[in-house]
């Protein structure tokens, strides 16, 4: 398989997921303002969506958007409990963190990465993420990971998207156990090797 990708974009969840299960992988950089690959192709033509990630299969096949790649990755070995059996109530609330990762939280972000922005427009954008980080906050001073004792694919997902706060100036200092979370889940050290390997610094 071969991960098509943007250092510390969301295309970082699925590298951290394919570290922790294990799995072998290639990987291509994506410039997504030139639309090129490392490898000198037209990333067009691999995603015609252009953006990132794209999972290339031994198939031939190209998957992308961020849940569904996830859910492919984390299927292929489940013995890694990186997402609960298929039919379970456990999935079921697996899926529903990686949704409120995916339309609460990452497309929170997306108004940011528009430059310039005039800063009432701006701060509207942070505080509907702000009211995402204080019901973030109240759910993990009950436990480890979002859906239990497990890091599964939404801790993946959530910690990428939630570590572009930084860049952003938003300060999640004040949210104690998402803070305690965010520190938690860099120092695993599959999701360090996937920072490292991505040039980006791990938190702790
Ligand atoms: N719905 C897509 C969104 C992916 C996305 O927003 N990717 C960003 C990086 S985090 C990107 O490639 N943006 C460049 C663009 O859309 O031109 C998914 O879930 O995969």
């Amino acid at each position: 398989m071969k991960l098509y990708y943007t250092p510390g974009a969301c295309s970082l969840a699925p590298r951290i997921i394919a570290c922790e299960a294990g799995l072998e992988m290639e990987y291509d950089k994506v410039d997504l303002r030139t639309q090129t690959t490392a490898s000198g192709r037209n990333f067009i033509k691999i995603n015609p969506k252009g953006h990132v990630p794209a999972l290339a299969l031994h198939t031939g096949d190209i998957l992308t958007e961020v849940p569904v790649i996830l859910e492919y990755l984390a299927d292929q070995v489940p013995a890694a409990r990186l997402l609960p059996r298929l039919g379970s109530l456990e999935r079921y609330r697996v899926r529903e963190w990686v949704d409120f990762t995916g339309y609460e939280l990452h497309k929170g972000f997306e108004p940011l990465w528009v430059a310039p922005m005039p800063p009432k427009a701006r701060q509207l954008a942070v505080n509907h993420l702000q009211r995402r980080f204080a019901y973030l906050d109240g759910c993990l001073q009950k436990r480890a990971y979002l859906a239990g004792e497990h890091f599964t694919v939404a801790d993946a997902y959530c910690f990428t998207v939630l570590s572009w706060a930084r860049f952003h100036r938003l300060d999640l200092s004040p949210h104690a156990a998402l803070a305690e979370y965010m520190l938690r889940v860099s120092a695993r050290p599959m999701v360090r090797r996937a920072l490292q390997a991505e040039g980006l610094v791990p938190q702790v």
